[in-house]
């Protein structure tokens, strides 16, 4: 049986089926295709190769320590300048506080970035660590993407080694995957031209791993980028996990116009977020999981995405902190979901939810 009217596809396909490495030319054809159905019929294929019908979640909770930044991105609405009525940077004790509320909603994670704030001495973070993990020794500190370090490192002076090892003595268990955007020049430096590049960036997430931390990995799509800088973007994550091999999870994010300095760009529609996670779980042979983040694909079409290559649906209890509610696509910014609801979503789209901690453990619990 023909498998799809795409014979581009049906080549493709049979490459996946056999386990062979897809080329970046092959990339750009998924993107070509006008089968949806049968794309996402290949992405799922793999996806069930490798998680069956689990479909993972974890409760977690986001602490933005300050909206204060330098980098002036153009997709961002969530950074403020010092002089601002609305900038403000938390101290320790609201830290502390928003990781009580989070464990007693039973959050097993603490998601911790902010902006780029030169105010901050260092020991804010190795305090603000120290102090949770006092408090809360079984609470995963999942915080700074590699543009914070990047920042930290050339800001306070440290080499990364120095850098990554006091941040792990004070509590930092994993990175989370940000700050990635688009990698391929000149689309990166027109939408974050005082962030850390491309080579960077993959520098540091291989400097993490090597200190034996796990990070994640994203992609911001639906702006001004090509195609090409999409598949760019696929090639050089999977090209940096055949090095370092820390990549736990990639997540795509939905640019959100809106209060942006791209306000004019409409942001991805569905068919290219449906078509941008199943091509991320096509070419990402070596990621193990896929993230549909509901904030910013709405509810509804991250349930959609789980058919579509995506095995992990983020986004729980507890609420999502400032910077998750300036970009959430749901009404009046909503970046709170309850773990029954977020099970429903999941069970109605004919799969199983298991409940995850940041590093992929099952968390098994006496009730929901
Ligand atoms: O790097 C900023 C993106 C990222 C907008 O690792 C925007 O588990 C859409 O990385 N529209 C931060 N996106 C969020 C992030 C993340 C989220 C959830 C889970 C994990 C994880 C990581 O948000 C930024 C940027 O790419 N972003 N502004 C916007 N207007």
């Amino acid at each position: 049986m023909q498998f799809s009217f795409d014979t581009n596809l049906n080549k493709i396909a049979a490459k996946v089926e056999a386990g062979e490495r897809i080329s970046f030319d092959e990339g750009m054809e998924l993107f070509a295709t006008e089968d949806l159905n049968a794309l996402g019929k290949l992405a799922d294929f793999v996806r069930r190769k490798k998680h069956g019908k689990t479909t993972y979640f974890n409760v977690n909770r986001h602490f933005n320590y300050t909206n204060i930044c330098v980098a002036d991105c153009k997709f961002c609405n969530f950074y403020r300048r010092s002089r601002d009525a609305d900038a403000y940077t938390h101290s320790i004790e609201e830290g502390l506080q928003i990781a009580r509320n989070a464990v007693n909603e039973g959050a097993t994670e603490l998601h911790i970035v902010g902006g780029l704030n030169t105010k901050i001495p260092f020991n804010y973070y190795t305090d603000l660590f120290t102090s949770l993990k006092k408090e809360f020794p079984a609470l995963h500190i999942k915080a700074f993407t590699m543009v914070e370090l990047d920042f930290f490192a050339r800001f306070y002076k440290m080499s990364d080694a120095e850098l990554i090892d006091k941040l792990k003595a004070a509590g930092m268990d994993s990175c989370p995957g940000g700050g990635a955007e688009i990698f391929a020049e000149p689309t990166r430096s027109r939408i974050c031209d005082h962030k850390c590049g491309a080579d960077r960036w993959l520098e540091l997430a291989g400097k993490v791993h090597h200190a034996g931390l796990k990070t994640n990995a994203t992609i911001l799509y639906g702006h001004i980028e090509t195609i090409e800088d999409r598949i760019d973007h696929l090639v050089k994550l999977r090209e940096q996990q055949d090095k370092s091999g820390g990549f736990q999870c990639f997540i795509p994010l939905a640019f959100y116009p809106p209060g942006s300095a791209l306000s004019s760009i409409p942001g991805p529609d569905g068919i290219t977020s449906l078509k941008t996670i199943a091509i991320s779980r096509l070419m990402l042979d070596n990621f193990d999981h896929i993230k549909a983040y509901w904030v910013m694909l709405g509810k509804h079409l991250a349930q959609t995405a789980l058919h579509f290559g995506a095995n992990d649906l983020d986004g729980t209890i507890t609420d999502g902190g400032e910077l998750t509610h300036a970009y959430s696509i749901e009404e009046g910014g909503e970046s709170k979901m309850t773990k029954t609801e977020l099970i429903k979503l999941i069970e109605n789209a004919g799969f199983e939810a298991v409940e995850r901690d940041t590093v992929y453990n099952r968390v098994e619990r006496a009730t929901v």
